[in-house]
């Protein structure tokens, strides 16, 4: 499996924008775009269903060596194959989910603030989520905090960071600059005509800035 220090470009199939019987075919084309790490948002569906629709994913994600994480629902990870889950700030604890989960996976948590980024690190998160740092028609209800806090943040937390909410190809030089050397990305793939395509040229960008430092 990829090492989440190796992941650049973290993508969300969220079933807000995806129904699920194309799940699997989209997880495709974002990892055939050179998506790093694969999430599953399924907000407000069975856990039956859930449970079904990541074996469905795994089967995609696995072979190319890609992480999938759910969002929420740890106690799955019990019954599935996934490597992981996010947890919000509303959600589990990182220890709590791990114990939920009860085997070793990867815990990823959101954060909002540079203050909640370092006691998700200290809380032992794996990775956090970091934003939203532009308004998203994703999770319209959430104020964008901006990108000033990005070089603090990675500054004081030594755990991969993704930038998230309302990063598109259109403002990621932007995010990069500010900062920023991962991101985490909905709307602007999953609305994409060309999904491949448009993570592919997410991937350029981000593959380039690294290269550049
Ligand atoms: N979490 P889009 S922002 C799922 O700030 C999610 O924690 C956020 O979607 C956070 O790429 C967000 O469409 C939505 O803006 C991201």
């Amino acid at each position: 499996m990829k090492d989440l220090q190796e992941c650049l470009l973290y993508a969300i199939v969220d079933l807000g924008y995806v129904e699920p019987a194309r799940a699997a075919d989209v997880t495709h084309q974002l990892i055939q775009g050179g998506a790093d790490l694969i999430q599953l948002r399924a907000k407000g569906v069975a856990s039956k269903e859930v449970a079904a629709l990541v074996t469905e994913l795994h089967a995609v994600t696995q072979p190319p060596g890609i992480p999938l994480i759910l969002n929420d629902y740890p106690e799955l990870l019990a019954e599935v194959e996934a490597e992981g889950c996010h947890v919000g700030q509303d959600d589990a604890s990182v220890a709590e989910a791990r114990h939920r989960a009860g085997r070793e996976c990867i815990v990823g948590k959101s954060t909002h603030s540079p203050g909640q980024a370092v006691r998700a690190f200290q809380e032992g998160a794996d990775y956090i989520g970091f934003g939203p740092l532009f308004a998203t028609p994703t999770k319209p209800e959430a104020k964008p905090i901006g990108l000033s806090d990005l070089p603090t943040v990675h500054a004081a937390v030594n755990i991969p960071i993704f930038g998230i909410g309302g990063v598109k190809l259109s403002n990621l030089e932007e995010v990069l600059s500010a900062g920023a050397r991962r991101v985490c990305i909905v709307s602007d793939l999953l609305q994409a005509p060309n999904i491949l395509e448009k993570a592919r040229s997410l991937k350029a960008v981000l593959r380039g800035a690294e290269i550049g430092g």
